[in-house]
C-alpha cells in the first residue's frame, strides 16, 4: 500500500523551512487573508463579502464553529475564516468543458490542492458506467437515477448517507427525514472522525453530548486549560476570547506536544495595538505532553488534588456538590489513589514538579474550564481520556456554575447542529418517537453504520449506494488505499458539493456530482439556521449571487429527491419544505427539544440558546440521574524501539481536506506540505539530519503502509512524537485502528518508523 507523492504539492521555489513563530495573528494574518481573498474573488467582491461574515444580517462563517458573542465587532472574522470564504466565493468556475478535458482517472492522480483550485462546480454531472468522463445531466435525470438505484436495493440498509458539518439545520433535518422515510439509520457524518469521543464520554458522564459553557463563562473563568487544540490556526476567534479572559484575570494552561504559536502569544488583528505591539502572552504555563499522555495527566492532577485535600481536609474537594450531584466518587477515588507515578511520567513525558505547578493553579482557581479538540479525541483511549477530564472537573464542582465546565471546541461550522437535527447513526428512541408522532410513519429502529463501518460495508459489497451531503469522504477518512478501493466497489456514488474534490474522482461504477449553494450565496429570500459550538442557534443569510444559475440549495436537492422517491407523500410536505423553510422549522420545533417557537426566536438578533441541563440547572440526565465519576485504566501506550508516534494535523493553509496553499506560517514551513516534524534528539538517534528525505512507514499485521517523499524537519515537539499533515498521511491510519466506544480513527496516534526515502528497508 504505497501512495506516490503527486507533483503539484510543492511551489516553484520549492519547500523552505525556517524557525517556528512564537506569536499568532497580527499583521501577517491581515495581509495573508486579503492576499488569498483577492486572488480568488477580486477586490470589490472581497470587501462586500467579508463585511457580511458573522453579522446579524449576514451569513455564518463557513469556517469553524466558534461562537460570535453578543458584541460583534464590525470585522467578526479571522484570517482563516476569510480563506474559507474566499475558497467558496471564488470567481473561478468548473464548466462541462473541464470534465470533457479531464477524465476521472486523471483527476484521481491530482492533489486535493489542485482539485480545489479549479473553482466552483456549476452544473450536475454524471459519470456513466464504464465511462472515464463526467457528462452534463439534467437535475430531473439525476434524481431519477438516484431513485432507480435506491429502489433496486434489496434493503435500504444497502445505502449510506454521509453528512459533513456545513449543512444547515433545515437541510440536515429534511435529509435525515428522507433517509429514515426510506427506512435506514445509515447516517454517518464527519463527527464520527471528529468529536464523537467527546459526545460519547460527555453523554455518559454529564448526560449531554455537548459542552457546558457559554462564551460568557469563558470570559469569567479563573483558569482555562487548552488541551490538544491549535486555536491559532483552527479557531482563531477563540484567541480573542482567551485574551479577554486574561484581561479579566484568568490564567491559561496549554497542554500540547507542540509549542503552537497561537497558544503562546497573540496579536489581536482587530486592535491597532495588536497589529503593531508585542501582543498578549496567552499561555501562562505550557505542559509539553507526549502524544496520548492526557489521561495520565488528568489522573495525576486529580491525585494531587486528593492529596491536597488530605493535607487540608474540607478545602479542596467540593463535598457538597459531589454528594448532591454525582455518582461513583468512591470507586474513582480509590483508583486514582492507586496511580503509579512512573506510569504518569512515562505516558506524559512530564516531570512531577510540572504537574504540581499546574495543580497549584487549579487550587488557586475558583472556576476552571477545560477546552479541547482533536488532540484528545483521535486516540484509542479518547473516550476514557475525556471521562477523566470530567472526573477532574467534578472533583471541585467545576461543572454547571458560572465560569466553569467542559468546552469541546467543535470543528465544522454546523457539525453540532447537524447532530441536534438527527444526523446520527444511533438515534435516541425518544427522537424516533417524536419523528413518528409528528410525521405518522414508523422510522427504522435498528442502528445504522458510522463512518468506519460504512467503509467496511462498502468494502464487503454490502453497501451499494453512497450519498454524501457535502464533505470529501475519500480524502477525510483513514486508510486511503483501502477506502478508495471500497468506494470504487459502490454501484452509485453521489456527491452534493460546492467544490471539486477527490471524492468525485474516486467514485463508484456510476457517479453523480450535484452542485449546490454555499453559505455565502443567496437562496431566494430564504435564510437557514446553524448552531455553534456553545449551543447558540442563529440565522445565516447569503448575499452573493449563486456561482451558477444551475445550482440548487441543499434543501431543494433533498426535497426533489424525496418527491422522486415517495411521489405524493402523505407524511411529509416536501414541496412546501422546499419553498418555505419556515415550514421545516415549524416541524423541527415539534420534534427537537429546545426548538419551541423556533421561527420567532431565531428572528431575534443573535438567535437563542438551546437548553443545557448541566449548565442551566446543574441537572445531569444520565443513566444514574447524576454526574458520573468513572474509573478509567491508565494503559501507557508503549512505542516499540526505533518507532515514533505520529499525529496527523492541519497546516495553517488548509480546511480539512481543502488545501488553500502550501504554507504553514506559524510552524515556519513554506512552499510544500510533505514534511514530518521530529524532535532533533529523535532525528540524531536515527542518524538523520534536518532536511533529510524520508518515507513514513507503518507496520501492521495486514501489511505495511507507506507515505513517501517527506522531508524531516527538526522541530521542538515532545520526545518520541512526530507530526505531519493530513490528508497526505491518511494512508498510514489503518481502518481498524479506532477509539474504543466512539469508533473514531486514531489519527493522532499512529506508530511509524522513518525510512530512507524510496528505500525498502529502514
Ligand atoms: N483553518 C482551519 N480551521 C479549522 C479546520 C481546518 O482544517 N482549518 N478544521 C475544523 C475542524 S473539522 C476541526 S475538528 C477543528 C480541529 O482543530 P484542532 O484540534 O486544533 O486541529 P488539529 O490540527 O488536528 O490539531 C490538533 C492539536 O492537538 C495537539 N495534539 C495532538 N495530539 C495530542 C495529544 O495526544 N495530547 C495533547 N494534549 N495534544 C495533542 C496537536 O499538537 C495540535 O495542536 O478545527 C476546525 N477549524
Ligand atoms: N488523518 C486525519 N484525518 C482526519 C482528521 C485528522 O485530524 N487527521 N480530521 C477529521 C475531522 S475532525 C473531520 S471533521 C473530517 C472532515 O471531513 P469532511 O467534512 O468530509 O471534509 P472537508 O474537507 O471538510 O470537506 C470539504 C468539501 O466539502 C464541500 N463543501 C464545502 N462547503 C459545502 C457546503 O456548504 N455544502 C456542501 N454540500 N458541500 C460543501 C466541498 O466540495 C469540499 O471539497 O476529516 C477527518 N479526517
Ligand atoms: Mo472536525
Amino acid at each position: 500500500m504505497v501512495r506516490k507523492a503527486p507533483r503539484e504539492d510543492v511551489t516553484e521555489d520549492g519547500l523552505q523551512v525556517g524557525p517556528p513563530k512564537e506569536w499568532a495573528a497580527g499583521l501577517p494574518a491581515v495581509t495573508g487573508s486579503l492576499r488569498m481573498a483577492h486572488a480568488q474573488m477580486g477586490v470589490g467582491r472581497t470587501l462586500a463579502t467579508l463585511a457580511r461574515v458573522n453579522q446579524g444580517n449576514g451569513f455564518d462563517c463557513p469556517g469553524c464553529a466558534w461562537p460570535e458573542g453578543e458584541h460583534r465587532s464590525p470585522a467578526e472574522f479571522c484570517e482563516n475564516g476569510a480563506k474559507a470564504v474566499a475558497e467558496e466565493a471564488t470567481t473561478r468556475r468548473i464548466t462541462r468543458d473541464f470534465f470533457a478535458r479531464y477524465g476521472v482517472a486523471e483527476l484521481a492522480g491530482r492533489t486535493d490542492y489542485w482539485l480545489g483550485q479549479q473553482g466552483r462546480l456549476t452544473e450536475p454531472m454524471h459519470r456513466p458506467a464504464g465511462a472515464d468522463h463526467y457528462v452534463p445531466v439534467t437535475w430531473e435525470k439525476a434524481f431519477a437515477l438516484v431513485a432507480r438505484e435506491l429502489r433496486a436495493l434489496a434493503t435500504p440498509d444497502e445505502a449510506v448517507f454521509y453528512t459533513s458539518g456545513r449543512t444547515s439545520n433545515e437541510a440536515a433535518f429534511a435529509y435525515q427525514l428522507l433517509v429514515r422515510r426510506l427506512g435506514t439509520n445509515n447516517l454517518p457524518d464527519c463527527s464520527n472522525m471528529c468529536h464523537e469521543s467527546s459526545g460519547s464520554a460527555l453523554t455518559e458522564t454529564l448526560g449531554i453530548g455537548k459542552g457546558t459553557v457559554s462564551l460568557a463563562d469563558l470570559h469569567r473563568a479563573d483558569l482555562i486549560f487548552v488541551v490538544g487544540q491549535n486555536p491559532g490556526t483552527n479557531h482563531p476567534r477563540m484567541l480573542s476570547a482567551l485574551e479577554r479572559a486574561k484581561r479579566n484575570g484568568a490564567r491559561v494552561i496549554a497542554v500540547n506536544p507542540l509549542p503552537e504559536a497561537g497558544l503562546l502569544r497573540f496579536k489581536n488583528p482587530q486592535r491597532p495595538s495588536g497589529v503593531l505591539g508585542r501582543g498578549t502572552t496567552l499561555a501562562d504555563r505550557f505542559l509539553q505532553i507526549r502524544l496520548n499522555g492526557d489521561l495520565a495527566l488528568f489522573q495525576a492532577m486529580s491525585r494531587l488534588l486528593l492529596e491536597a485535600e488530605d493535607a487540608a481536609p474540607g478545602t479542596v474537594v467540593d463535598r457538597g456538590f459531589v454528594q448532591a450531584h454525582t455518582h461513583g466518587f468512591d470507586a474513582w477515588e480509590k483508583s486514582v489513589r492507586a496511580l503509579d507515578w512512573a506510569d504518569v511520567e512515562e505516558a506524559t513525558g512530564l516531570e512531577r514538579p510540572a504537574v504540581e505547578a499546574a495543580v497549584g493553579d487549579v487550587l488557586g482557581a475558583r472556576s476552571v474550564i477545560v477546552c479541547w479538540a482533536m488532540g484528545l479525541t483521535q486516540h484509542r483511549n479518547s473516550v476514557a481520556t475525556i471521562r477523566e477530564v470530567v472526573n477532574f472537573l467534578l472533583l471541585r464542582g467545576n461543572v454547571g456554575r458560572p465560569g466553569a465546565g467542559v468546552c469541546p471546541v467543535r470543528g465544522h461550522s454546523n457539525v453540532q447542529g447537524d447532530r441536534t437535527m438527527g444526523i446520527y447513526e444511533k438515534p435516541a428512541a425518544s427522537f424516533l418517537d417524536a419523528l413518528r408522532d409528528e410525521f405518522g410513519f414508523e422510522p427504522p429502529r435498528r442502528h445504522g453504520l458510522d463512518t468506519v463501518e460504512a467503509i467496511r460495508a462498502l468494502r464487503a459489497g454490502e453497501a451499494k449506494v453512497f450519498f454524501a451531503m457535502g464533505g470529501n469522504f475519500v480524502s477525510a477518512t483513514p486508510d486511503t488505499a483501502v477506502t478508495e478501493a471500497a468506494m470504487r466497489r459502490a454501484r452509485l456514488t453521489v456527491q452534493v458539493s460546492t467544490k471539486l474534490n477527490r471524492s468525485h474522482a474516486v467514485c463508484g461504477t456510476e457517479a453523480l456530482i450535484l452542485p449546490t449553494l454555499g453559505r455565502t450565496e443567496r437562496d431566494g429570500d430564504r435564510f437557514v439556521t446553524v448552531e455553534d459550538s456553545m449551543g447558540m442557534v442563529h440565522a445565516s443569510r447569503g448575499r452573493l449571487a449563486p456561482a451558477s444559475p444551475h445550482l440548487l440549495p441543499e434543501v431543494a436537492i433533498v426535497c426533489r429527491l424525496a418527491r422522486e422517491l415517495f411521489g405524493a407523500d402523505p407524511h411529509v410536505p416536501w414541496e412546501e419544505f422546499e419553498r418555505d423553510y419556515d415550514v421545516i422549522r415549524d416541524r423541527i420545533a415539534q420534534v427537537v427539544p429546545g426548538f419551541g417557537d423556533f421561527n420567532a426566536r431565531v428572528r431575534a438578533p443573535g438567535g437563542f440558546a438551546l437548553p443545557n441541563a448541566p449548565r442551566d440547572e446543574r441537572r445531569f440526565p444520565t443513566a444514574t440521574g447524576r454526574a458520573n465519576f468513572t474509573v478509567n485504566a491508565l494503559e501507557v501506550l508503549r512505542v516499540p524501539p526505533g518507532r515514533l508516534l505520529l499525529q496527523t494535523v492541519r497546516s495553517h493553509d488548509q480546511y480539512n481536506t481543502t488545501v488553500y496553499g502550501m504554507d504553514d506560517r506559524y510552524r515556519g514551513v513554506r512552499g510544500g506540505r510533505r514534511v514530518v516534524f521530529v524532535h532533533p534528539g529523535d532525528l540524531a538517534e536515527r542518524g538523520l539530519a534536518d532536511g533529510d528525505p524520508v518515507d513514513l512507514v507503518g507496520e501492521w499485521p495486514d501489511g505495511e503502509r507507506r507515505a513517501e517523499g517527506f522531508r524531516a524537519v527538526a522541530y521542538p515537539t515532545a520526545r518520541g512524537c512526530c507530526a505531519a499533515y493530513f490528508p497526505e498521511t491518511n494512508v498510514l491510519v489503518p481502518l481498524d485502528s479506532v477509539a474504543e466506544t466512539s469508533n473514531t480513527p486514531t489519527s493522532k496516534s499512529v506508530v511509524i518508523r522513518l525510512a530512507p526515502a524510496g528505500g525498502a528497508g529502514g
